[in-house]
């Protein structure tokens, strides 16, 4: 085919329905191609009319195709009776994508498509799901939102139908851009999707390398939000802090351990009954609240507080009042408001999709935070989580049977034979104690029951499990069944545009647990319900790693497991992979023990020290985050990433990459002082002493120790990373210690990197040219330093640089900037020859005059 962009054509009808129970098919589709970017492709196979389901694209705007494109890197073919189509890419020949002569069926509830693999694939991505990051072969992976504790292999929190291959060393990408419901079977050779609504709209990226595949990916669904520097730091959260004096207690403990913490939060505890925006009357008053969170930033901490998007149903309180006035919460079949029951109680729920609900949130927030200056907004169960299946009014969707009593039949029987066969909890299970004859159910209608049961909660439970009913819908009649994997994304999105509104100068921080491609834009996210158990640590990084693929870096798990009581050791081990993490929250339970750094001894101290390297890290986890806001590029990175030619790295998902050149090689078994790690090609120092681990032409394992106090940490040689000098209590005293730069040399005694800085706070768009952007390059003995220097408030001058692997080094150090040379005392200056490390001190080179040339022989 050539290089038009956009092909329609009629697929032709399909010769039998070769699955009748599932519905009739539907033989009238259009098949629409488009040649977008020279790396992307979109296939999309839809209904002829347009009239089926698809995304709006006010709740997910994609990049569209480019129209200057004359050369792609792909090409298209399709077939017809029986329809399939290939994407194959032009470098290599290779069909990344085939469905040509495997099965495709087309129906209202159930979509079927298929394409080849290769024998043993590498499919990574797909979720969101707790477990290996790598897909097994003969498994399903479910896609669909759902509040559950992490159980591994189930679909929980998030909906994201993406996935990237790796093939001969090769990536690609492949995006389903698809809200409903779904499985996708990775079996018999073949990755078989199938879809229980909508359309077939596929976004296929050509890579070649992961990293582009991340990009391109980022691309399309819009790139990920800069984030405010302060949610670098580290986090403090627990369910249970139900007063301002434990709040304060926590952060004076901190204070006194001296271990940095830069953002407090609080859970439900601080609502009135539940209510969303109320604060408790006599817990929280607002006025002790709010002088509470004023010193706090006095201090230059943050506060982030949780809010959830059930509206108790309550006559008299506002925001169910206006919302009923404005007709704002979500309807259920017959019209009336859907009500599940969430913390508050009986609760309705905000209609994203309707015009005024923007307003309606905007003004909301406007006026709670008027009150209290929260800084940050955690927005918790919105998949939408309901403690009921279904609604609490309206058993229509649930059942479809009569049940006729036998005479030793007693209620609780006729109960236990509905909650058995359709998993319905205990709470619809008392209301049917209340009925005593013949309980008639009306017949329930197809969504809340389609012919294909997707594998929810690896039980194939019904859709409406804990959640709203399917054919409860939004405004216009858009059902749950559609939408149901959108609703955490679109409170994400319209949360992050009540803040722009009403902070304008201020860039949101939202962190949400439900989310879907695009999600990125608006919100950060953690790992969900997670245990204090090793399993769970050793889950959190294939969990992290999957949201770096899905475009939404900042992401962590619950530091120290958020069920259960967390021993010290376990505790320890978190607390070091944890200051690692993106997003470094430790949350706990409540009525579980606290498990805040400083409640033992011993990991009080680690804390302390992990928590500093990770303070002066700030620099470089900032600038790896600029470039995930304006490139996509991911901020942590599997070992693959670095050697996709590598089988040794394929099925790692227990080290990471944090940006291009530091790796991590947590421990994550009890007792164990000494760590298995893979080491990629060339050379790798450790990050604290300068002492080559490596050097190879080839990747090794290799077994490092690890004990107690230790999590290891190395930098790849070739790479320079900006850090602060000095680590404090805060992210915002912190820069003010200034940057130091390690450079850690290849074996050619060449290395590059950069460094971004801003404040930290004005939004992306905003910044204009009060930015620093620096690259650094080091050759030839020389560090050169050039860039744009517009940024100049805090901390914008260099003083210290240590160089790791230099060969020699025989006295003579130089500094210039511009014209004019520096001297520096030859105290301040350290040679470590044995380990060819330079250590310079006392530089003060003040960034706001400029690069500057560095020369060590
Ligand atoms: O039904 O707000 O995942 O982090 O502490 C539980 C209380 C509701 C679930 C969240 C968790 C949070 C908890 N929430």
């Amino acid at each position: 085919m050539s290089s038009n962009y956009d092909i329609k054509l009629n697929i032709p009808k399909n010769n039998k329905n070769i699955i009748p129970e599932f519905g009739a098919d539907i033989n009238d589709l259009s098949l629409t191609v488009e040649y977008q970017t020279p790396y992307r492709i979109r296939v999309c196979i839809s209904d002829v009319e347009e009239k089926r389901w698809r995304i709006p694209d006010s709740v997910v705007p994609l990049d569209k195709a480019r129209s200057d494109v004359k050369e792609f890197n792909y090409d298209f073919g399709y077939e017809n009776n029986p329809f399939g189509f290939y994407v194959n890419r032009k470098s290599d020949g290779e069909k990344v994508f085939d469905t040509i002569s495997e099965r495709f069926i087309f129906k209202d509830q159930y979509i079927e498509i298929s394409t080849k693999l290769p024998k043993k694939s590498n499919i990574y991505g797909l979720g969101e799901i707790t477990g290996p990051l790598k897909r097994e072969e003969g498994k399903r992976t479910t896609i669909w939102t759902r509040d559950a504790p992490c159980p591994v292999g189930e679909n929980v929190y998030g909906a994201h139908p993406f996935y990237m291959e790796l093939r001969k060393g090769k990536a690609h990408g492949v995006f389903l851009f698809n809200s409903n419901g779904m499985d996708i079977l990775y079996e018999d050779g073949k990755l078989t999707y199938k879809v229980i609504g909508g359309i077939l709209d596929f976004y296929i990226f050509l890579g070649p390398s992961p990293i582009e595949v991340v990009e391109q990916y980022s691309e399309l669904i819009g790139y990920p939000c800069l984030i405010p520097y302060w949610s670098l730091g580290f986090h403090q959260c627990r369910w249970g802090y139900n007063t301002i004096l434990k709040l304060e207690d926590m952060v004076d403990q901190y204070k006194e351990a001296k271990i940095p913490m830069d953002v407090v939060w609080i859970d439900i505890d601080y609502m009135d009954s539940y209510k969303l925006f109320t604060y408790d009357p006599t817990r929280f008053p607002v006025d002790k609240f709010s002088e509470f969170v004023a010193k706090l930033h006095q201090n230059h901490q943050k506060f982030v507080a949780i809010v959830d998007p059930g509206v108790k149903v309550e006559k008299g309180y506002k925001p169910y009042d206006e919302g009923v006035e404005k007709n704002l919460f979500i309807k259920r079949a017959d019209g009336k408001d859907y009500m599940g029951k969430v913390w508050p109680g009986i609760t309705v729920f905000p209609d994203w999709f309707h015009p005024e609900v923007e307003q309606y949130w905007t003004e909301s927030f406007r006026h709670w935070l008027s009150q209290v200056p929260i800084d940050g907004i955690w927005i918790d169960m919105n998949e939408i989580a309901s403690f009921i299946d279904g609604d609490l009014g309206n058993l229509s969707h649930q059942v479809n049977e009569v049940f006729i009593p036998t005479g030793d039949q007693t209620v609780d029987d006729m109960a236990n034979t509905v909650v058995n066969r359709f998993s319905i909890t205990q709470t619809i299970k008392n209301l049917f104690s209340k009925l005593v004859c013949i309980i008639t159910f009306k017949k329930y209608l197809s969504v809340n029951n389609p012919p294909y049961a997707i594998n929810n909660a690896g039980i194939e439970a019904p859709l409406f499990t804990r959640t709203s009913p399917m054919d409860a819908f939004h405004h216009t009649g858009i059902t749950e069944y559609n939408a149901h994997n959108l609703f955490g994304h679109m409170e994400a999105s319209m949360t992050h545009r009540a803040l722009r509104t009403i902070r304008p100068e201020k860039r949101p921080f939202i962190l949400s647990r439900s989310t879907f491609p695009s999600s990125g834009r608006y919100t950060a996210h953690w790992l969900g319900d997670n245990y204090s158990q090793w399993d769970n640590l050793i889950h959190s990084i294939p969990g992290m790693l999957a949201f770096q693929l899905f475009s939404i870096p900042l992401v962590g798990a619950d530091i120290c497991g958020f069920n259960g009581k967390c021993e010290e050791e376990l505790a320890i081990r978190w607390i070091q992979l944890g200051a690692f993490y993106p997003f470094s929250r430790n949350h706990n339970m409540i009525n579980m023990p606290g498990q805040e750094c400083y409640q033992w001894e011993k990991v009080k101290q680690i804390s302390k020290n992990w928590l500093e390297v990770r303070y002066t890290l700030l620099p470089y986890w900032y600038t790896t985050f600029y470039h995930a806001a304006i490139k996509g590029t991911p901020v942590l990175r599997p070992l693959w990433f670095m050697e996709p030619e590598n089988e040794d790295t394929w099925n790692i998902d227990q080290q990471f990459l944090v940006g291009e050149g530091l790796l991590i090689t947590p421990v994550t078994t009890e007792k164990a002082i000494k760590v298995k790690g893979y080491y990629p090609s060339g050379i790798w120092y450790d990050f604290f002493t300068g002492v080559k681990l490596l050097q190879g032409d080839k990747g090794q394992w290799k077994e490092i120790d690890a004990p107690l106090e230790i999590i290891p940490v190395h930098i790849h040689g070739g790479k320079i990373i900006p850090l602060h000098c000095r680590a404090s209590l805060t992210t915002f005293e912190s820069r003010a210690n200034g940057i130091k730069l390690l450079v850690a040399l290849d074996k050619e005694g060449k290395a590059k990197g950069g460094l971004y800085l801003d404040d930290g706070e004005t939004p992306l768009e905003q910044i204009k040219d009060k930015y620093t952007f620096i690259n650094f390059i080091a050759e030839d003995f020389a560090l050169k330093c050039n860039g744009i220097f517009g940024y100049e408030d805090q901390g914008t001058f260099i003083d210290e640089i240590i160089i790791f692997g230099t060969s020699k080094y025989e006295g003579q150090l130089i500094v210039k900037i511009g014209e004019n040379e520096k001297s520096i005392e030859k105290e301040n200056i350290e040679w470590e020859k044995d380990i060819g490390k330079l250590a310079i001190k006392g530089l003060g080179i003040d960034l706001k005059n400029g690069g500057f040339t560095l020369s060590y022989k």
